[in-house]
């Protein structure tokens, strides 16, 4: 059977980590082979650029810049990771892909939609993620969660209204194109989310 392509969806904190590490296991126990990786980064030049990515800077980071570097990870990522892992049939999950450039670049920074269209088109060709899982929840709960973490990150430094704008985007996107994006309440406990991302993956199997 071919792969699959599946993407973990969110803002700060909703849990895509926790939840992809039991999707992990639940398609494992079923026999498919899983390959799963994250974005920025799943190469070794990309975990390079994650770093770069996340780090405070006095200086900050123009915006292109920031996109640039993101969809160069990716190209990185699509050539070295996710594409060979496809084409030998494994089921890929990723923390984290295009959506997360709409959603932040787009949505939180103001970059015009259609630029970012241009470079999905020509990093990515044609491929794009069969299922998109989307872990919504209030930001605060999730800024929340993150903050537990210890020193946050280039990104986690921004303001509520930013991430606000990241939910919206995410919401507005899985709501024009149903067929891709699954939402899971992500306020929820570990265990009831996961119990709903596998009855969601179970009733995608059984569509397939
Ligand atoms: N970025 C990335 C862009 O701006 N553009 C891009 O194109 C790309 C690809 C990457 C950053 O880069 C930006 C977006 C990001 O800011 P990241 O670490 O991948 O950084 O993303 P984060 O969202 O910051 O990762 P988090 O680790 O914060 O979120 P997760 O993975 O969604 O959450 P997780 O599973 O690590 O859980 C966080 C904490 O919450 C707890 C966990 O135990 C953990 O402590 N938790 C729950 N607690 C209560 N109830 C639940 N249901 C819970 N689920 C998890």
């Amino acid at each position: 059977m071919a792969g699959r392509f599946i993407t973990a969806e969110g803002s700060e904190g909703a849990g895509k980590t926790t939840q992809l590490a039991f999707m992990r296991d639940f398609l494992e126990r079923q026999g498919y082979p899983v390959t799963l990786t994250r974005e920025p980064g799943g190469t070794g030049l990309g975990e390079e650029l994650r770093s770069l990515l996340l780090a405070h800077r006095d200086d900050g980071m123009a915006l292109t810049t920031e996109t640039l570097l993101m969809f160069a990870a990716r190209a990185e990522h699509l050539d070295r990771v996710i594409r060979p892992a496809l084409e030998e049939g494994h089921w890929v999950l990723c923390d984290r892909f295009t959506d997360t450039t709409y959603a932040y670049q787009g949505g939180g920074r103001g970059l015009p939609i259609a630029q970012i269209a241009i470079l999905e088109n020509w990093v990515q060709g044609d491929l794009r993620p069969d299922l998109t899982l989307l872990l919504d929840l209030p930001v605060a709960v999730g800024l929340a969660r993150a903050g537990k973490r210890g020193m946050a990150d280039r990104f986690e430094r921004e303001t509520v209204e930013f991430f606000e704008r990241v939910r919206t985007v995410y919401l507005g996107r899985a709501g024009q194109a149903p067929e891709r994006y699954r939402i899971v309440d992500a306020a929820q406990p570990i265990e009831t989310v996961r119990v709903q991302v596998e009855s969601l993956l179970t009733q995608w199997l059984e569509r397939d």
